[in-house]
């Protein structure tokens, strides 16, 4: 119990902290480098600011943003890893529950951020492998140098068109879900108000390369999917997601059992979102408006807007409470909701072009990004 006496926890206890917001602008592809793209950002990484500027035909933009930290196009995955990633994954090794967010048009990169390049055939691991593997390595790798006792479980799901699909899921099963009854897998509150997928399938492991299989079924199924009901998967959100739990003793020789939760959120692209919520005319009428994506918007937006009057101490609940009602109008928003304004510690990943034709997108990512920065959550450790 140590640790909830330092001022650090007793911080978060009291004021909550804020959402953690990362910026990552790729750089130009070769394409774009070739025929000389104007660029358009500038990160200066060591006072964590982007700026966004342009000055043609007498219009000019000159916007510039802080951010919590800011990986510029020459970032490698290894140090967006190391400097932005690793302190979350010893959060969940104490015990407490964190989602990292991938947000960002398509094309920049969010999918190279959380997965990275694909794992090598001699069973090396990939200098560009994203945080998903990395974080995986990670976690395996502290709690075997622990020798800790720990039990592990994963579960990968897609979310396209508010229709969940299990990528863990064997082929028959999904068969059977698509003839039979869809509702097979679905969105279920338990007592205490949180939400579970029941019939999700999720797998116990014990092993990296155990998980490392697993994605790679999982990303299979993806891509079968994929082709089989044309989606487009820049308009699939996917969430993978960790569950460890570590058996502890304390100094007076109980048996302690911590829990953490770790969920990676990989995001559709952002483009068909305005920076005031729904973008008319087009985008709607050809059924391009992703519900999940609009509600994510509304939620940040309602507990935002309330965060500046929130007193010294502030009771997570009625916090909560201010965007219950957007919460419940998608299944993301509802499966995600501890990590929006709740117990859960949260970081957003926001990933930019650096590229002129982009701008407009980038700044709506940029303004959105630095919202999200105000959203406060109460995390606390699970044990028992
Ligand atoms: P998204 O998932 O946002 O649609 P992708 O991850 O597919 O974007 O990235 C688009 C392309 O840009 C890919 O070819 C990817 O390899 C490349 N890319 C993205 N980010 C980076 C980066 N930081 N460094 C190098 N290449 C990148
Ligand atoms: N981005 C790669 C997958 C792709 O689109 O093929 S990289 C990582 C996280 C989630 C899902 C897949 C992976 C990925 C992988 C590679 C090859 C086959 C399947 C999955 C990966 C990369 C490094 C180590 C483990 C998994």
């Amino acid at each position: 119990r140590s640790s909830e006496s330092n001022s650090t926890n007793r911080n978060d206890k009291e004021k909550g902290v804020n959402v953690q917001v990362i910026l990552r602008c790729r750089p130009l592809s070769e394409d774009e480098a070739r025929i000389h793209t104007p660029v358009v950002i500038s990160c200066n990484e060591h006072r964590r600011e982007v700026a966004a500027t342009q000055s043609i035909a007498g219009k000019h933009i000159d916007r510039h943003f802080a951010f919590d930290k800011v990986f510029g196009p020459a970032s490698q995955q290894k140090d967006l890893y190391d400097q932005a990633i690793c302190p979350i994954v010893f959060e969940v090794l104490e015990g407490y529950n964190c989602t990292i967010f991938a947000y960002g048009q398509t094309g920049t990169g969010k999918t190279y951020t959380m997965e990275g390049g694909a794992r090598k055939k001699n069973g090396e691991f990939p200098s560009d492998a994203g945080v998903i593997p990395r974080a995986v390595k990670q976690i395996f790798d502290i709690l075997e140098a622990q020798g800790a006792e720990y039990s592990m479980k994963v579960t990968f799901l897609e979310l396209y068109n508010e229709e969940i699909s299990d990528l863990l899921a064997p082929e028959e099963t999904t068969k059977f879900v698509d003839e039979k009854s869809k509702k097979s897998i679905a969105l279920m509150e338990d007592g205490k108000g949180s939400v579970f997928v029941r019939g999700l399938e999720e797998e116990i492991v014990s092993t990296a390369n155990e998980i490392y299989k697993i994605l790679e079924k999982g990303s299979a199924k993806r891509r079968t999917a994929e082709t089989l009901l044309n989606k487009q998967s820049s308009r699939s959100h996917s969430i993978f997601s960790i569950t460890i739990h570590i058996k502890e003793n304390t100094p007076e020789g109980e048996e302690m059992i911590k829990c953490g939760k770790l969920n990676l959120v990989d995001l559709a692209g952002s483009e068909n979102i305005s920076r005031s919520g729904a973008r008319e005319g087009r985008a709607r009428e050809a059924g391009e408006i992703n519900k999940s994506l609009l509600t994510l918007g509304r939620v940040i937006n309602a507990l935002v807007e309330h965060s500046g009057h929130i007193p010294y101490r502030f009771d997570i609940r009625e916090y909560s409470a201010i965007a219950f009602e957007f919460f419940r109008d998608s299944k993301l928003t509802r499966l995600l909701r501890d990590s929006l304004g709740g117990k859960t510690k949260t970081c957003v990943i926001a990933t930019i072009s650096p590229s002129i034709h982009c701008l407009e997108e980038t700044l709506s990512t940029l303004d959105y990004a630095h919202r999200a920065k105000n959203i406060k959550n109460k995390p606390e450790i699970n044990q028992k």
